[in-house]
């Protein structure tokens, strides 16, 4: 028996184990282990870049071990677009205004935020404790 044949079979197996944990579901809300579309780290977005189709949800979990939020950029997103905020404010100096207080819309260690996307366009968010470090990201809803 060829023992590199086998390794190399063992391997794949693997990976295909890994991808089926991996697997994401928008409509899941929970913070379990692969249920979420968009993890938060140290200070990043991952992946920073996310698309959906309108209609869809996406669901942000905070992977990492520091407070974070997910705030969008009031004028970069598209006309139209409902402002959305983890802490649910309804404005961008409102979330900072909030954050400023008591941290208020922070996403703690292993939960996750939600937030449905019904118009198409781009939209671009930001952690606000961890923007100076470029914690930022950008979901692009398309139209079906
Ligand atoms: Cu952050």
């Amino acid at each position: 028996m060829d023992r590199r044949t086998f390794l190399a079979g063992s391997a794949t197996v693997a990976a295909v184990g890994l991808s089926g944990c991996t697997s994401f579901s928008g409509e899941n809300a929970s913070a379990g282990q692969g249920e979420y579309d968009i993890g938060m780290g140290s200070a990043f977005f991952r992946p920073a870049e996310f698309e959906v189709s309108v209609g869809e949800t996406v669901v942000w979990a905070n992977t990492g071990n520091r407070r974070h939020t997910v705030t969008a950029y009031e004028g970069q997103i598209p006309d139209g677009a409902e402002y959305f905020a983890s802490g649910g404010f309804e404005s961008e100096e409102a979330a900072r205004d909030g954050w400023m207080g008591n941290f208020e819309g922070r996403i703690e260690a292993g939960r996750t935020y939600e937030h449905t996307f019904e118009v198409p366009g781009e939209y671009h968010y930001f952690c606000i404790p961890h923007e100076p470090s470029g914690m930022v990201g950008k979901v692009v809803v398309t139209e079906e």
